[in-house]
């Protein structure tokens, strides 16, 4: 049977959890390190493993049908692709920075300067959008020494904790991009294949949704049942039991993540005891 083929990238910080997240799709990887192809024995999944830069093209290229790869790669590569999914891990931003005793005004400050970076095309279109001219010097690897050695005004570079910015004596003062692994798809799929995909992209958001959401269980007062309820909506409405002490009910729900501390603390000042809180396998939704 044909299978749909994934691109992956090989080693680096998206191999792990782009792996992960595929695994607990449900799709078992007969997996070797140093590999440039895993089968899946359970699902019609190849997994090609290249090199991130290369992913938006070869999906592009229908030589990979489908791949995983930052959305600050696939921004820089140029190619037109259809994002199937964010994927919510490997997030980061692209960013300007200059040294910290820089007095920075505005974008203007970059009016004639040396930017250094590894993102020609992304700076470029930013600083055309803002009518800006300035000298990009590319480079790869080790962006943020370029201004201490001479070589930059500034830089434009990934940035995540900002942990290496500080440590460079650079301060972000522009951030032009938000990025996150995003599920590509070739346009080139045949019917069905764009079937194998639709499947893949339904367990992904599964396990998304399953990752984001958390079920609670916790005993009510009855007199307080309403209150409660109003403060867990759930997928639906809230499921609730009548508890064998008289008076008392238990309610299940389900809670997202980004409110998980909010409600946690509506819920016990309006009297809810014996909370529990229980991972989620999957979340169909
Ligand atoms: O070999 P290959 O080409 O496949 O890998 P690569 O070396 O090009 O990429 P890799 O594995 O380093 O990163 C892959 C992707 O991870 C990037 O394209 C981003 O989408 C995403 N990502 C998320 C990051 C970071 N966070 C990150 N912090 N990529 C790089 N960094 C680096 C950044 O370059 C800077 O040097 O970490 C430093 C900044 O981190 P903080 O935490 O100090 O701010
Ligand atoms: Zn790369």
């Amino acid at each position: 049977m044909e299978k749909l083929k994934i691109a992956v990238q090989k080693s680096g910080r998206l191999s792990e959890k782009s792996l992960a997240m595929i695994r607990e799709a449900g799709i078992h990887l007969t997996n070797g390190s140093g590999k440039l192809i895993s089968i899946a024995s359970n699902f019609p999944l190849e997994i090609l493993y290249l090199r991130d830069d290369d992913i938006p093209q070869y999906v592009a290229d229908g030589v990979a049908d489908t791949g995983i790869a930052g959305k600050n790669v696939l921004a820089e590569s140029g190619v037109s692709l259809s994002v199937l999914e964010h994927l919510g891990f490997a997030r980061c931003r692209l960013s300007l920075a200059v040294e910290k005793s820089v007095d920075y005004t505005g974008l203007q400050y970059f009016a004639g300067k040396r930017i250094a970076t590894s993102y020609p095309n992304i700076l470029r279109s930013f600083l055309d959008r803002n009518s800006i001219k300035a000298e990009i010097h590319v480079i790869n690897g080790s962006v943020e020494i370029a201004t201490g050695i001479g070589l930059a005004d500034a830089i434009f570079d990934i940035v995540s904790s900002g942990s290496t910015l500080i440590s460079n004596g650079l301060k972000e003062v522009e951030k032009v991009m938000d990025s996150e692994a995003v599920l590509l798809a070739s346009p080139a799929m045949d019917e069905n294949k764009n079937r194998i995909a639709g499947e893949l992209l339904f367990r992904i958001r599964a396990v998304l949704a399953a990752a984001n959401n958390k079920y609670i269980l916790l005993n009510a007062p009855d007199d307080k049942l309403d209150k409660i309820i109003g403060v867990i909506p759930g997928m639906k409405s809230p499921t609730v039991l009548p508890l064998a002490m008289k008076g008392w009910s238990s309610v299940h729900s389900v809670v997202n993540e980004n409110d998980f501390w909010q409600v946690i603390g509506q819920l016990r000042e309006n009297g809810a005891q014996g909370i529990l809180v229980i991972p989620i396998e999957k979340m169909i939704v």
